[in-house]
């Protein structure tokens, strides 16, 4: 069983939060995920899609590895920011992406690294949607066959394609501070053609949100933004997937 496999056996649903290493130094991303954990969260991601620097993600791995004791999960954006001193990754494949670098070659790169280390890696089907006008950061940065908020036969069509592919889970992502997260009818109508743990990411703001994508199928919630500001909202987000939790 991986990390997660683990994780979803004894809660059921999770919360991750996502810890950009380049927004603030190792020991401020320590206190963060400190605070996270205090509210319940399962995990923290180390991530963003700017991050270059392998120090930085290092250092900041290091820190919150020392303040929490949830695991730790690397959120890469390349091969070349993986450190040694994380146990976990995200090993990525960017569905929707037209750069071959997302597809295959950051992976190729990213595998003897992995094994040389040891880092256990959770192979997933990263497929990012369009569902705001204001595009994210990751829209600007890689070149993406577009999933429109209501592409759903496209959206089905990659993540069933994870799932006969082998993959672990897939991500389903709006990105960043996203206006809008993924549309419901999106959820319920991937939930209903696989059964492979669903990650969702991207705008989700609060509680009630929350409530709508558990309902629709997500396993997995992941708040990055309100890492950094509003850190509260995590433990409203938390409290209302265990509510839900304790029903199932
Ligand atoms: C981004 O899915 C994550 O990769 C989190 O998104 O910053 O909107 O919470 P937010």
């Amino acid at each position: 069983m991986n990390i997660i496999e683990e994780l979803l056996q004894k809660y059921k649903k999770l919360h991750f939060s996502l810890i950009d290493p380049d927004r603030q130094t190792p020991e401020e991303a320590g206190r963060r995920a400190k605070i996270c954990e205090g509210y319940g969260t399962n995990a923290i991601m180390v991530g963003g899609s700017t991050v270059k620097d392998r120090s930085i993600v290092y250092d900041t791995v290091k820190v919150i590895k020392e303040s929490v004791e949830v695991p730790t999960i690397l959120f890469p954006n390349s091969a070349d920011i993986i450190p040694e001193n994380v146990n976990h990754i995200f090993f990525l494949r960017l569905l929707n992406s037209k750069e071959k670098k997302y597809l295959i070659d950051e992976q190729v790169r990213g595998t003897p690294i992995v094994k040389k280390w040891n880092i256990e890696p959770i192979s997933t089907g990263y497929i990012v949607m369009s569902t705001s006008k204001r595009p994210t950061t990751i829209e600007k940065n890689v070149k993406l066959h577009k999933i429109q908020i209501n592409d759903i036969e496209k959206a089905v069509e990659y993540s069933v394609y994870a799932e006969t592919l082998g993959m672990f889970c897939v991500y389903l992502e709006a990105g960043s501070d996203a206006e809008r997260p993924i549309s419901n009818e999106m959820l319920q109508a991937i939930r209903s053609e696989i059964s492979l743990p669903i990650i969702v990411g991207g705008g989700i703001k609060n509680g009630d949100m929350t409530k709508e994508k558990v309902d629709a199928g997500a396993d997995i919630i992941v708040n990055g933004t309100a890492t950094e500001g509003n850190i509260k909202i995590i433990e409203e987000i938390v409290k209302k997937i265990r509510l839900l939790t304790s029903s199932i």
